[in-house]
């Protein structure tokens, strides 16, 4: 059996423990092939530094994919996260529709803001045209601040009810068909968690695990990586998001003690070697 692969479309941001650098050590601890496809080069992330360098690759998306494509490679799923500009939505969803076959699992994370905020690189049509490539999606996993951009709402500041939540989830399925996976889904002061819904089945999930107050950076990042790399092993979908959701609590915790020098990411390195235990689950 060939061993599982997955495109992983996002940044490479040099400093900032995000996109790239925590979707490649992720997936390949998972025992899974990481094919990176960068879709811009950061100096650090844009959440919080000043001065960054960002050289888009644009230009490189379409080449990229289609050298990919000529080589014969199969996709076991192709996970896309933060894009460099408005135009990569549809260079990605032309790269999704030349690089997948009938077993690919297609998962956008539609990465554009958090805490009711967009990152400072996106605006509000992007935002908008965010949808385009979720509809491409079989899984979306967007934070409570990009479910509102996306459906047009105004954000609201945590714990939410639980109404409020299948709210929001239920208004996602009518982007993306498939199953909706919301993160930061925090239903009281003391949880933090994630919930999803698959709306051919009418079914909704929740999961959560104890809150750690602060705000931590890259953790929709850490979630999503770990997510796909669950599906990809064979886990169900609601093994997948508790693997993803205690993963990346575990991860939080193993950064108190890294605070505030490391303020712009979480320790995940250091509980990197936990997750294929926690993959094993099904
Ligand atoms: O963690 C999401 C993310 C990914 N990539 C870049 C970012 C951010 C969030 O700020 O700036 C470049």
């Amino acid at each position: 059996m060939r061993q599982k692969r997955i495109a992983a479309i996002h940044d490479i941001s040099g400093i900032g423990k995000c996109s790239l650098t925590v979707a490649l050590p992720i997936i390949s601890v998972a025992g899974i092939e990481c094919c990176a496809l960068p879709t811009a080069l950061l100096s650090t992330h844009t959440g919080g530094f000043k001065n960054i360098y960002i050289k888009d690759l644009t230009e490189a998306i379409s080449p990229i994919a289609e050298h990919w494509q000529s080589e014969g490679f199969e996709f076991d799923a192709i996970y896309s996260g933060y894009l460099g500009s408005m135009k990569q939505i549809d260079l990605v969803a032309d790269a999704v529709n030349k690089l997948k076959g009938k077993n690919t699992l297609v998962v956008v994370d539609p990465v554009m803001g958090d805490n009711g905020k967009l990152y400072q690189t996106f605006s509000l049509d992007f935002a908008h045209k965010m949808r385009d490539l979720c509809a491409h999606a079989d899984i979306i996993t967007p934070n409570v601040t990009e479910a509102c951009l996306m459906l047009g709402v105004d954000y609201k500041a945590p714990p939410y009810s639980k109404e409020y939540i299948e709210g929001l989830l239920k208004g996602l399925s009518k982007i993306c068909s498939g199953t909706v996976v919301l993160t930061g889904a925090c239903l009281n002061e003391n949880e933090q968690g994630a919930a999803a819904y698959n709306s051919r089945q009418n079914k909704f999930s929740f999961v959560s695990c104890p809150k750690i107050p602060g705000m931590y950076h890259g953790t929709g990042d850490v979630f999503a990586s770990v997510f796909v790399a669950a599906m990809v092993n064979g886990s169900g979908m609601e093994t997948a998001l508790k693997a993803a959701t205690e993963f990346t609590c575990m991860a939080i915790e193993n950064s108190l003690q890294n605070r505030p020098e490391m303020w712009y990411g979480v320790n995940f390195e250091g509980v990197l070697s936990k997750l294929p235990e926690m993959l094993k689950g099904e």
